[in-house]
């Protein structure tokens, strides 16, 4: 098993950051910072599926595990992905038992799943197919997003679905499906994900969450859940540029 797989299994604390930003010189910076983790969102930011395999290889360099948020279930961009090098995929808006068994039929080899073999990145061109096999489906993660109503309802089923290691939240998507959005609605949207999240470690599942900035971690690891996706490079720049601007103008103006 990866030494990434199992920690997300072992439910360690991995702090990882989502990329957005089209081009590997971002990974390198991203990467550069040591996060547990580097996750490629494809679903949604301006991604081309040629460019994805450049972004793991970029991460790569650093050693820093790099999973790829699929657009959608297409097996073919789960596929795509995983062929490319990438450590694990996570699965945008899963809301029934099947297309989790979906999402793990398109991760895994047979005789667990359907994967196709092929001469990608991941498996050294074609130079590597055997040793690859052995090893795929002991050490790429999968990762699907729990974030509508229907997920919500349906989450005892999908979380009984053998081969997914992990139940990652999304807290936007499922604040509007639910109608928890804003302020008014925090009890209920907190709500909903200790109830993802109880259910989930019930079944021995992982629990990941998305957070915009890392004031309510400690908190949710105290829930038990233990993969974050803290906020984004698009984020982060943004904040560190308005957050310098700011300073740099408090400190000339006071000169
Ligand atoms: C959401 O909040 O909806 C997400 O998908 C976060 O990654
Ligand atoms: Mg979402």
């Amino acid at each position: 098993m990866s030494d990434f797989r199992t920690k997300c299994l072992d439910r360690s604390l991995l702090v990882g950051t989502f990329s957005a930003i089209p081009h590997p010189v971002a990974i390198e910076v991203m990467a550069q910072a040591a996060p547990d983790f580097i996750c490629i969102d494809w679903e949604h930011a301006q991604i081309g599926r040629e460019r994805i395999e450049d972004l793991v290889r970029a991460a790569d360099v650093h050693a820093v595990p790099a999973i790829v948020r699929v657009p959608g279930h297409a097996p073919e961009a789960i596929a795509a992905v995983l062929d490319a090098g990438a450590s694990g995929v996570l699965v945008p808006r899963v809301s029934t038992a099947e297309q989790a068994r979906a999402a793990v039929s398109a991760t895994r080899y047979p005789p667990i799943g359907n994967r196709g073999v092929g001469p990608g990145r991941a498996a050294g061109y074609g130079y590597r197919i055997p040793t690859y096999l052995a090893k795929a489906n002991e050490t790429l993660v999968l990762a699907i997003q729990v974030e509508t109503a229907e997920g919500l309802a349906n989450i005892e089923e999908i979380v009984a679905v053998d081969g997914v290691d992990l139940i990652f939240i999304g807290p936007g998507d499922l604040s509007v499906s639910i109608d928890a959005l804003g302020p008014a609605g925090h009890e209920k949207l907190d709500q909903a994900i200790g109830a993802i999240t109880s259910a989930a470690l019930n079944t021995g599942r992982a629990v990941g969450i998305f957070r915009p900035s890392p004031d309510d971690i400690g908190r949710w690891r105290g829930a038990g859940i233990s993969f974050f996706i803290l906020a984004s490079d698009t984020m982060f720049l943004g904040t560190a540029v308005s957050g310098n601007l700011a300073a740099a103008r408090k400190a000339g103006s006071s000169s």
